[in-house]
């Protein structure tokens, strides 16, 4: 039939329109309320910048950047874009050039590449994925490790944390034009200055991917890269629990021209607009004095879950925790990565297996499972529901062979996310 009167923007419930998306949509609304989010990446964004996300910004088209678009109509996100750069230079409290249009972290990272003028085959050092590190960093099927020469550092045996002095002898010896730092499963302090003076001792430029860590570095729980880092890339749906996208600082104006003309035209074409203003209320968020003791919660605890482990009998990697997340070495009890994340998943708990520093599991089994805190601690949880988590772990891994232990603690899980609701109607 010709539509010729209808005017499908007025609004309709999902489930009138689309019943089969709204009931995925809900259920996963349902999976959400009733599980414990463990993933450390994970996050629970508030109600506006959820609402933005949904709002109209997301029909403009705005290629180019504030003043210098290609497209006409572009006043209004132009502000939006605007504010989020200003906020997000306050909230680092630094001054550093920003851009804010990357769509993700791995493009932020990408557009660093090309702005710090790598070519192929040019040599690269970043973290070793199995020790912490991440795809982009120079793994060998990521665009990094597939376009340049990559040398990777990790953690040492004895205490798995990065070996400083291995790491400078190696960039001495390889001769980086880049040495990346950052870690996506590394759950302690990052020296950036010791790794700027590496970086200064073998010619390199030095980018830091904050991403895991940034909300820490806002809320000044954890040292900041400003200052030390050529480039600093980050997402923003992470600790700092806002939109999924990146953002990348740069300390040289001629870097910054650089990255803007990398990320557009080079690798994106039209920015989401609706997720610039998102990210623009998220750093809004940061700013707050509330940010900051959620962002305490969640360091807080994280240490917390993983004194509770280690009484419990559990090795974690490393022996604790400074930051939002934790390495758990199940093989220590018996238990493989994927056995454990399958098994919470069943008691409505959820976690990410991972390999461990110097694993000999298969990548697709490992011996640990990464936990972190900053979705928990966003719907309530403090250090007493953290241990809480931590024992129903500990019960569900011991239990694995007993139904009846298993659905005890599958009601308790559930009980326990019963009593801190996510988007409640009354909040
Ligand atoms: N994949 C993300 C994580 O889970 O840490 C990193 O980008």
């Amino acid at each position: 039939m010709p539509d010729t009167v209808s005017n499908h923007t007025q609004p309709r419930p999902l489930s009138a329109t689309d019943p089969e998306l709204a009931a995925i949509v809900q259920a996963e609304f349902d999976r959400q309320q009733h599980t414990i989010e463990l993933i450390a990446s994970e996050n629970i964004v508030s109600t506006p910048v959820m609402e933005i996300q949904g709002s109209v910004l997301t029909n403009k088209y705005a290629e180019g950047y504030p003043g210098r678009r290609y497209y006409g109509g572009c006043e209004e996100v132009d502000k939006a874009e605007e504010l989020a750069k200003k906020r997000a230079q306050q909230l680092f409290q630094t001054e550093y050039y920003v851009n804010v249009q990357a769509h993700s972290g791995s493009q932020a990272n990408m557009a660093v590449f090309l702005a710090a003028g790598l070519q192929q085959g040019d040599r690269i050092l970043g973290m070793s994925l199995d020790h912490g590190g991440h795809l982009t960093h120079g793994f060998r099927l990521n665009f990094s490790g597939l376009t340049y020469e990559v040398a990777s550092y990790g953690v040492r045996e004895s205490d798995q944390t990065i070996d400083y002095d291995a790491l400078a002898a190696q960039a001495a010896e390889f001769k980086p034009k880049l040495i990346i730092a950052g870690a996506s499963n590394y759950s302690r302090t990052i020296d950036f200055s010791r790794f700027a003076q590496i970086a200064a001792d073998c010619g390199a430029l030095l980018l830091v991917d904050m991403a895991h860590i940034a909300g820490l570095v806002a809320a000044e729980l954890h040292p900041s890269p400003f200052g030390y880092a050529d480039f600093v890339t980050t997402t923003t749906h992470k600790t700092l629990r806002g939109p999924r996208g990146g953002m990348i600082f740069t300390r040289a104006l001629e870097h910054h021209k650089k990255v803007n003309s990398r990320v557009f035209p080079g690798i994106q074409g039209g920015p989401l607009m609706h997720v610039i203003a998102a990210k623009a209320a998220a750093f809004g968020e940061g700013l707050k004095p509330e940010y900051r003791h959620y962002m305490a919660r969640v360091q807080a605890s994280a240490r917390a879950m993983a004194e509770t482990f280690i009484d419990l009998g559990w090795s974690v990697v490393s022996g604790g925790t400074d930051n939002h997340l934790l390495s758990l070495n199940v093989w220590s009890q018996g238990v493989t990565g994927k056995e454990a994340e399958d098994l919470l998943g069943e008691v409505g708990i959820t976690v990410n297996k991972n390999l461990i520093p110097f694993d000999t599991q298969a990548a697709q089994v490992g011996s640990g499972i990464r936990i972190g805190t900053p979705a928990i601690c966003s719907r309530g949880f403090g250090v007493d529901e953290a241990r809480e988590v931590a024992r129903l772990i500990d019960r569900a891994l011991k239990g694995r062979e007993d139904a009846n232990a298993l659905a005890q603690v599958r009601a308790d899980a559930r009980a326990l996310c019963d009593r801190f609701p996510i988007y409640r109607s009354d909040s």
